[in-house]
C-alpha cells in the first residue's frame, strides 16, 4: 500500500512513521511511504504557498497551484490514486472508514495548514475529508500519521497475526475487555480467575460480558450500531438486570 503524503512541513513524517510496526512494515516492503513537499511545486522565486484571503479576515490560505501540480504529479504516476484532505470539516474518521480504506492500494493525503486550503483545491482533486475529532490542529500531518498508522495495522502481514486486527475494540462497535498479565496480585488487586481456569469458553463469555459491561457505561452509542448475537443481547440484558439489583453504582 503506497501513502502519498503532500505536506508543507515532510520532516515531521521522519520519525513517528518508523518506529515499531508501522515501521517493519515498511522494511517488509508491506506499505511505502513518500512525502511530497507542496512547496517544491510553487515555481515563482520565493516559492510562495499561501496567501491572505479574498475577503479579509485572519490567518492565510494554501493556495491552489502547488497543490494542483503536487496532486496531479503523483496522479500521472498513478491515476487511481484516492486522495483524501485531512480537515475538521471532514467526516469523523473511525474503524469503518479505516476498513474501507485499507482496501484500496494507494491514497494521497493532503495535509492542510493555516486556515487550510483554497476552496477549489477540494473541488477539483479532493475525492474524501476526513476529520480524526472535532478540535483544531495546526496542521493536517498528525491526522495523515493516524490514518497511515490505523489503515497500515489493518493490513495483511503488519500485525503479528491478522487475527488480533479482529479483536480489537470497535472491531465489532465494541469496546475492548479489560485484559491482565503477569502479576498474578498487584497491591492486593488480583487477576480474575477465570482467567487463569483454562476453560476457553468460559473466559470468552466474560471477556463478552466485560466488553458489553464496558461499552454500555463508557459509549452506550455504540451498542445501537453494534450487531450483537442473541447470546449477547441476552448477557446484556443480564447485565441491565444486574445494574437495576445492584444500584450501588460502582463504575466498571
Ligand atoms: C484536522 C482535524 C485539523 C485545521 C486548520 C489544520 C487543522 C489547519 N485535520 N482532523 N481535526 N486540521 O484540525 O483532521 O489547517
Amino acid at each position: 500500500m503506497r501513502f502519498d503524503i503532500l505536506t508543507l512541513f515532510p520532516h515531521m513524517f521522519s520519525s513517528p512513521l518508523r518506529e515499531s510496526i508501522v515501521g517493519k512494515a515498511i522494511e517488509k516492503g508491506l506499505i511505502q511511504i513518500r512525502t511530497i513537499n507542496i512547496r517544491d511545486f510553487a515555481f515563482d522565486k520565493h516559492q510562495v504557498v499561501d496567501d491572505t484571503p479574498y475577503g479579509g479576515g485572519q490567518g492565510m490560505v494554501m493556495k491552489v497551484e502547488p497543490i494542483a501540480r503536487a496532486i496531479e504529479w503523483v496522479k500521472s504516476q498513478n491515476p487511481s490514486a484516492w486522495t483524501i484532505y485531512l480537515t475538521p470539516q471532514g467526516k469523523q474518521f473511525n474503524q469503518n472508514i479505516c476498513q474501507k480504506l485499507s482496501s484500496r492500494s494507494h491514497l494521497i493525503l493532503l495535509c492542510g495548514r493555516y486556515e487550510g486550503v483554497d476552496e477549489r483545491a477540494r473541488e477539483l482533486f479532493v475525492d474524501e475529508e476526513i476529520s480524526i475529532g472535532d478540535y483544531v490542529l495546526t496542521g493536517g500531518e498528525l491526522a495523515a500519521m493516524v490514518i497511515i498508522d490505523a489503515v497500515s495495522r489493518l493490513l495483511p502481514g503488519v500485525l503479528g497475526s491478522d487475527r488480533s486486527a479482529e479483536e480489537d475494540s470497535f472491531f465489532n462497535s465494541l469496546l475492548e475487555y479489560p485484559q491482565y498479565t503477569l502479576p498474578f496480585d498487584f497491591r492486593g488487586r488480583s487477576v480474575p480467575e477465570v482467567l487463569l481456569s483454562g476453560n476457553h469458553s468460559a473466559i470468552s463469555l466474560w471477556r463478552r460480558r466485560e466488553a458489553l459491561k464496558r461499552t454500555l457505561v463508557r459509549r452506550p452509542d455504540l451498542l445501537d450500531k453494534a450487531n450483537l448475537s442473541d447470546e449477547e443481547k441476552k448477557l446484556l440484558d443480564d447485565i441491565l438486570q444486574e445494574s437495576k439489583t445492584d444500584k450501588s453504582g460502582d463504575g466498571v
